[in-house]
């Protein structure tokens, strides 16, 4: 799916700015509401989540469904133009309608949805409508909790859960993973025009061939016309040129896109009255033996896991925040995070192709177990959902030379039913290879388990897991932390996989010192991870990093959280404890391309 884009021949109109709200019942909204002006409606800011935008408890915690809605008047020139609605991400369900006329739903609340409302339109005013509910449960993604089992942080498999008292007094939504249950229209909504003929879609694929580029490229159109494709450098400079809907191209002496040092061309492809402009970076990614290439050379990961996340907005998109937070990851000399736990907004992607931050791109699959004794994945009814977000991000975030690997998961329960884990995940590979025409590595990760019951980590391309030792267990043992991470190394080294951890890390609270080393003090963190580190450093096959968490985020109330998870290098409003000068004198030492088998 394109990204929407004004140019000469395209239209766009961001819907953005402060909505008309109101709560609904759990269950459903009257539709009623979406046929007039909004009853009993407080303001809204869009694209935000609506959760801490107003000082009230019921909106905090509010479960079901919310109703947005504004008028809008469209242009008259918009003449014979198609004309799109497209809704970056309303978290997790949605409907929309336009002057009381339902123009569909959408389900998953981390990527994107369109309608075509050419004839719907009305000249003057039109009132749009739009329906979310943030109700997870074993059919969602992320996971929600159903029946006996416990809350997240609170798990007492086998018993009805005393938590249930909860429920029975208020409904409310029970996350089965670690960061707050954000909702509403959390990315922005936009209005745009295409001509009647249309570019539909574009897939670029590149290759290198000595100092040359070799693109193959595919252009999906609607309507007829001929494909021109102009590829332009970042002077604007004609770069190569070729017409039909597929071919090759080839750049003579191309520039590279590598971490750190991005450089983007970009295809103007044409079509008809049509024009639609894609950036693209000219760079190889692969998996070889127990190394990661990046442009044939071995890539190291220093980074995190992330959050879109923070205070007032929740998850909604905000472009200086995605600014800073790539600003702060160089400062610190990383090169990479993960979009723990769902898709980003797709702005964060055009980003980081512009400043060469490498991303693995993570699908909104959490809080796949529920407990020892039952069997998630035949309890569950994610199947069909899970292919359908993985196709979505693939075909939204295939074109970034930015994204290096999918990760189909985070910390499914891959130990109890190693089997069925395995049957479950392994087409799920299979589809995102299929998937991805530049067939880049997948993944998924594996939580903090028996990792000689798991079947399906070690079939990944590259082995990732997100460890707690010293922490959750072995806790405040460093000594025992370091040996249980050299056991588990030894295993992962027969292998002969490529590994990195995609998560591990200490609650610290800011301001909290102490002269011996000790849990939630910043001196605890920044000894926890010199010690971990140290045993990486030795390990050739131990291709990255992944600290958890970039910054301290939003969680569910629990005894375990102290306003919020507090594991980040970073504090909630991004300032850095005493681990984030640690690693920013480790990770400048340590090249993007790490050879370390050689060294
Ligand atoms: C994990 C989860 C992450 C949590 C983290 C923690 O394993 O993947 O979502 O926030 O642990 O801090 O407990």
């Amino acid at each position: 799916m394109l990204y929407p884009r004004m140019n000469e021949a395209r239209l766009l109109a961001d819907l953005g700015g402060v909505w008309s709200f109101r709560t609904a019942q759990a269950e459903g909204y009257p539709e009623a509401w979406a046929q007039k002006p909004l009853e009993e409606a407080m303001t809204m800011a869009v694209p935000a989540s609506y959760n801490d935008q107003k000082d009230d408890v019921n909106l905090r915690g509010h479960y079901g469904w919310a109703v947005y809605q504004r008028t809008f008047t469209p242009p008259r020139h918009l003449g014979e133009d198609r004309a799109v609605l497209r809704f970056a991400a309303v978290t997790h369900a949605a409907e929309v309608w336009l002057n009381g006329e339902k123009l569909g739903g959408h389900k998953g609340g981390f990527l994107p949805f369109e309608f075509d409302v050419t004839g719907a339109l009305r000249p003057g005013e039109n009132l749009l409508t739009v329906a979310v509910d943030n109700r997870v449960n074993y059919a969602t993604l992320p996971v929600g909790n159903e029946g006996t089992i416990a809350f997240f942080g609170s798990d007492n498999p086998g018993i009805p859960s005393i938590e249930l008292a909860k429920t029975r007094c208020r409904p409310q939504n029970r996350p089965n993973f670690d960061f707050f249950n954000y909702a509403g229209i959390t990315r922005p909504v936009r209005l745009y025009t295409t001509p009647r003929d249309y570019i539909e879609d574009i897939t670029l694929v590149t290759d290198l061939a000595g100092t040359d580029a070799l693109v193959r490229y595919s252009v999906k159109t609607a309507g007829e016309g001929t494909v021109r494709v102009t590829v332009l450098d970042e002077t604007g400079a004609t770069a190569a040129q070729a017409e039909g809907p597929s071919g090759q191209i080839v750049i003579p002496h191309a520039r590279l896109w590598e971490p750190g040092n991005a450089y983007l061309y970009r295809a103007r492809v044409t079509f008809g009255q049509d024009v639609y402009e894609q950036p693209f970076g000219v760079r190889t990614v692969q998996v070889e033996g127990t190394k990661f290439l990046i442009n044939g050379k071995p890539f190291y990961f220093k980074g995190f896991g992330k959050h879109e996340d923070s205070f007032f907005r929740g998850r909604g998109m905000d472009e200086c925040l995605n600014v800073k937070d790539v600003s702060l990851i160089r400062w610190m000399g990383a090169n990479s995070f993960r979009t723990s736990h769902y898709p980003y907004a797709e702005e964060m992607y055009d980003l980081c192709d512009r400043e060469g931050i490498v991303v693995i791109d993570e699908t909104p699959a959490v809080g796949i177990g529920a407990g020892p004794d039952r069997d998630p994945y035949a309890l569950m009814r994610i199947r069909e959902h899970h292919e359908e977000v993985i196709r979505d991000m693939i075909d939204r975030d295939k074109n970034h030379p930015c994204v290096v690997m999918w990760s189909l998961a985070n910390e499914p329960d891959t130990e109890h039913f190693p089997q069925s884990a395995y049957d479950y995940f392994r087409p799920l590979y299979d589809l995102a290879h299929a998937l991805d025409p530049q067939n880049r590595p997948v993944t998924l990760v594996a939580c903090q388990n028996d990792y000689t019951k798991d079947l399906i980590t070690r079939t990944m391309d590259v082995c990732c897991f997100n460890r707690y030792y010293g922490w959750y267990n072995l806790s405040g043992d460093l000594d025992a932390a370091c040996d249980a991470w050299n056991t588990e190394l030894d295993f992962w080294q027969s292998l002969g996989k490529p590994v990195m951890v995609t998560e591990y890390g200490t609650d610290t609270y800011p301001g909290i010192h102490n002269v011996n080393a000790e849990m939630f003090s910043e001196e605890f963190q920044a000894e926890y991870y010199r010690r971990i580190n140290e045993v990486f450093d030795r390990r050739p096959f131990f291709i990255g990093e992944h600290v958890w968490n970039f910054a301290d985020f939003a969680t569910i109330q629990g005894p375990m959280r102290v306003d919020g998870n507090k594991k980040g290098l970073l504090t909630r409003d991004r300032r850095p404890k005493l681990a984030a000068h640690s690693f920013r004198r480790r990770w400048r030492e340590i090249p993007d391309f790490w050879d370390k088998g050689r060294d």
